[in-house]
């Protein structure tokens, strides 16, 4: 069960055998998941008391969000030190027993590598701002053009992409806030500074990382003006930062130089908005020793309109559209990671399911059967195990993320009015992720004994850990089934990926073929009865795993109540 098992160190593993192929990852956003000293923010002592929650699933590999000293300006995103942990989450004492308490549980734990920025607390870049210092060149420090911004580039997290500093009359670039510069890879400096941090953690027992918007560390040095957005404001310099033209060659080099003298140990997945399938197979195809897997985004996407802001409904037509692209794109070469949450992401049993007391249940375990049923690796998102929800958040004073903040006061700056902002942001702000986890029935929903940063869900009465693990019919306990399923069913791991029916809105179903066994998984995306036709030969097949009242009967056709999943297997 345990990652290791797989791992078989010293010997080669084979292409296709590697043991993140049938792992699942537990993904914890620190500040959120369990307050040891009653400041209100999470900490690794909180995290280390409740590991036996996440063992207790079955899962492989913890990924920590970041954990290192920042200003937390984006929640940690934005780091002032590589090599230390944040006071506020504890110190690297309290890191190494994390990390002894996960491989004691035969764990692995993955650290988030944040390299794309720093935080303009860091001091590379204070240092930089000095135009003498040999620092200057390790970030993007460019003169204004016309006595203004070097180039017409938005930031993510509105307003232009450079920053005025006062210390050199130069401009710096920063993607994100003005408080995270870009480090400039061009420098070869900055590769092998990241590289000997990177071996530092590795030498201290880490297993991996996962890399934050990794596939921006490559830009056009020219910094090209990018194409008028929609806000007629910035331009769009994607063309110029996303895969940019030495991605590449930086993390084959980073490879060579780090990844390589960890043999067999190591998970390593790239946070890549805007990659493509065919980038996708590049990165992961292991005889290019780049990453074993990319987070892409295409499907957390289906439901933009203008912006992520302005939602619209999914169609499930076109989540098969594009999953199915994916599975069928990386069937050769490369490999899949799965999701549907994470701490930038609102929560799915609200986006795709019901999280009405009726339905809440029922189809947060639909959508963990037909995400976990994919062939890749799947990563639970803290919470989603209990299906959380999003959070009741009411007016601005309810929100706390940067992003969400700053996209309200640009709308009301262009004349928008707040009720018709508000809708957006509740349904797709980030805080929605970030609210605390939810352990028990009380006050603070045992996250904390003082007073949560951001106020935990008041659902928490009903919908929190302790309950959750007293009930046999819970959604933990249908995720400890199906990390148990991939753990122990090779086809869950290994068999060919075919979508059935992809012209209907109301189910998702596929197969999965491996060797002499055939698995069907079918999924109903509604709140209504529903019946499809199946290929012919299903009839009497076994149940292996279902979430609903009649085990959805097979008789040729295909019967699923409310929000019903139901995973068949039939053997030659
Ligand atoms: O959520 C987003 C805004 O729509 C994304 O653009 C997000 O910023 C992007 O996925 C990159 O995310 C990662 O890098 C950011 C950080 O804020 C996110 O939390 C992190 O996951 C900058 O480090």
């Amino acid at each position: 069960m345990a990652a290791d098992s797989a791992a078989r160190p010293g010997r080669q593993t084979r292409p296709g055998q590697e043991w993140w192929r049938s792992a699942v990852v537990y993904q914890v956003y620190p500040r959120s998941f369990a307050d040891s000293d009653g400041d209100g923010i999470g900490d690794l002592a909180g995290l280390t008391g409740r590991l036996d929650h996440i063992a207790g699933l079955g899962v492989d590999v913890l990924w920590l969000s970041p954990v290192y000293p920042s200003p937390q300006s984006d929640n940690g995103y934005d780091i002032s030190d590589y090599q230390d942990i944040d006071p506020v989450f504890g110190d690297l004492a309290a890191f190494d027993r994390l990390l002894a308490a996960v491989h004691e549980r035969g764990m692995k734990l993955v650290m988030d590598l944040v390299v794309n920025h720093t935080s303009d607390e860091h001091p590379w870049f204070q240092e930089s701002r000095d135009p003498g210092s040999p620092k200057r060149d390790w970030y993007w420090w460019r003169p204004p053009r016309d006595g203004r911004e070097p180039n017409n580039w938005g930031s993510f997290f509105t307003g232009s992409a450079w920053a005025r500093d006062s210390a050199s009359d130069a401009y710096y670039l920063h993607l994100f806030s003005p408080k995270q510069p870009d480090l400039n890879w061009e420098n070869p400096d900055v590769r092998q500074a990241v590289h000997a941090m990177m071996r530092w953690w590795l030498d201290r027992g880490v297993d991996g990382f996962r890399m934050d918007v990794i596939n921006l560390i490559s830009k056009d040095p020219a910094l090209p003006d990018g194409v008028l957005r929609g806000d007629g404001l910035y331009g769009d310099g994607s063309p110029h930062f996303v895969c940019g033209p030495r991605i590449h060659e930086y993390l084959q080099e980073m490879h060579r130089e780090v990844m390589a003298h960890y043999p067999e140990r190591l998970l390593t997945v790239g946070e890549m908005p805007g990659v493509t399938v065919e980038q996708a197979r590049l990165f992961t195809d292991p005889r290019r020793a780049e990453l074993d897997m990319v987070f892409q985004f295409e499907h957390v996407g289906l439901d933009h309109g203008r912006d992520k802001f302005d939602p619209r409904p999914l169609r499930l037509t076109d989540l098969k559209a594009s999953l199915g692209r994916w599975q069928t794109g990386l069937a050769d070469v490369g490999w899949n990671s799965l999701y549907w949450n994470n701490h930038d992401q609102p929560r799915v049993v609200s986006r795709f399911g019901d999280d009405s007391p009726r339905y809440r249940t029922r189809s947060a375990t639909m959508l963990a059967t037909v995400l976990h049923l994919h062939r890749g690796t799947p990563y639970i998102y803290q919470g989603e195990e209990l299906a959380m929800a999003n959070a009741p958040l009411r007016s601005i004073e309810d929100f706390r993320d940067i992003e969400s903040l700053n996209h309200y006061a640009e709308a009301l700056r262009a004349g928008a009015r707040p009720e018709d902002v508000l809708p957006g942001l509740r349904a797709m702000g980030r805080d929605n992720a970030r609210t605390p986890m939810q352990w028990d029935a009380s006050p603070q929903a045992g996250f904390t004994t003082g007073t949560p940063w951001l106020p935990v869900n008041p659902d928490h009465t009903e919908v929190n850990a302790a309950a959750a693990r007293a009930n046999p019919d819970s959604v933990y306990h249908h995720y400890r089934r199906l990390i148990a399923l991939r753990h122990s069913e090779p086809a869950v791991v290994h068999g060919d990926f075919t979508m059935l029916l992809p012209d209907d809105e109301r189910v998702y179903a596929f197969t999965r073929a491996y060797g002499g066994t055939t698995l069907l998984v079918a999924g109903n995306f509604t709140g209504d009865t529903v019946t499809a036709e199946l290929p012919a030969g299903w009839e009497g097949a076994e149940l292996v795993l279902g979430n609903g009242p009649s085990a959805a009967a097979v008789t040729g056709r295909l019967a699923l109540a409310p929000w019903e999943a139901v995973v068949r297997r039939l053997t030659r």
